[in-house]
């Protein structure tokens, strides 16, 4: 089938990063046919940077104006349009599908949520006064969803454990061999000089990597700049490709992520890992958190329950670090369940059968 992915990058990397990863595991692991339209080009293009470039010429990447200047589209009419986390498709391109002699359907993939309102909204109609079928597909972990974005798969990845990727030999060169890895990635708001300080009167060897622009960002070396006891790192990691983050991510003991990208990398990484999920000002967030921690922590015990509630919001290490044994032998069986509860291909193929 033909697949048109629109993706609006809406303010952080998260929009590209779940639509590359749809793009290309819809492309090279069940043979479709995908176009991406984005209106920030770069990104995408900064993400997808490390695939095998053969992979990544299978995928058509356009600007997002070309949706709708470009007058082959009603003759290219796609099997199914895509439009990421309910982006609005351009009025143009939608009136070239109105004159399309075969109609394709449009699928509004949602946001990933462990929440369980999700079942009953997963595939639902959204109908549209012009006619053209549209349906609400939700990412999730249970059964009865639309799955997770699994590929590529660590360690098996695409990229193995001793190959250090090129933009991160430097920093690899860096790091202590015997030392503990935590690698960071999260918003702005998180208490994070705190944790760091905290951390480091563990008195453990620790190497920490920074998502680049994480030293800026929070102001680590600013006007009350953190004074770090020697057996705690900090390494400012440049942006790399996805490959090469989800490789970073499967390389650590612990990861702190934050959207749903991530989020689903640090889970498969199979790694202990805080979740420092999107702040609404809703506090809808909090829900949602909870919801995953439901699900997640069903089989754990109280005392693992608690540690880990406590680290995914954001208590200081010194009050969670004796369950660290427990949770990543946690953490290794909750990749093994995931993979197991999606050995149906997960989001892509489940995507693929719903839409036949
Ligand atoms: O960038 P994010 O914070 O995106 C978020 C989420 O989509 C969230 O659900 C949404 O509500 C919010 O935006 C507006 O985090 P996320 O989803 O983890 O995406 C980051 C992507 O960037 C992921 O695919 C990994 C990739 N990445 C790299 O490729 N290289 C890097 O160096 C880093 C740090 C990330």
């Amino acid at each position: 089938m033909r697949w048109d992915i629109f993706c609006q990058i809406v303010d952080n990397y998260g929009d590209a990063g779940v639509c590359w990863r749809l793009a290309r595991s819809l492309s090279s692991i069940h043979g479709q046919e995908v176009r991406i339209f984005c209106d920030d080009l770069p990104t995408l293009n900064l993400l997808a940077s490390g695939v095998d470039p053969a992979m990544k010429q299978k995928i058509d990447l356009q600007p997002w104006e070309v949706s709708y200047t470009n007058a082959r589209h009603p003759v290219q009419t796609p099997d199914v349009v895509i439009e990421a986390f309910g982006c609005e498709l351009p009025e143009r391109y939608l009136a070239g599908l109105f004159i399309a002699p075969i109609k394709p359907i449009i699928i509004n993939l949602e946001y990933l949520s462990a929440e369980p309102w999700v079942i009953e909204f997963h595939g639902k109609a959204s109908p549209q006064s012009h006619g053209i079928p549209k349906y609400f597909f939700f990412p999730g972990f249970q059964d009865e969803v639309g799955g997770l974005l699994l590929d590529p798969i660590p360690p098996e990845g695409h990229l193995t454990e001793k190959q250090i990727p090129k933009d991160l030999q430097t920093i690899w060169s860096k790091m202590r061999p015997n030392a503990k890895r935590i690698s960071v990635f999260c918003y702005p708001g998180a208490p994070l000089k705190k944790w760091l300080d905290d951390l480091g009167g563990l008195g453990e060897d620790i190497d920490v990597l920074l998502a680049q622009g994480h030293v800026e960002q929070l102001n680590l070396y600013g006007e009350q700049p953190i004074s770090l006891p020697e057996n705690l790192q900090l390494l400012s990691m440049p942006f790399v490709s996805q490959d090469e983050y989800d490789w970073v991510l499967s390389q650590c003991d612990f990861n702190i992520v934050r959207g749903e990208d991530s989020f689903v990398r640090a889970q498969l990484a199979g790694k202990p890992f805080i979740w420092h999920i999107y702040p609404q000002e809703d506090r809808a967030h909090e829900v949602k958190l909870a919801a995953f921690l439901d699900l997640y922590l069903e089989d754990a015990s109280q005392e693992l329950r608690l540690a880990t509630i406590a680290a995914m919001t954001w208590a200081m290490p010194s009050e969670w670090i004796n369950s660290l044994g427990p949770w990543s032998a946690h953490a290794a069986h909750w990749r093994t369940h995931l993979l197991e509860k999606q050995a149906d291909g997960g989001l892509p193929a489940r995507l693929i059968r719903f839409v036949a």
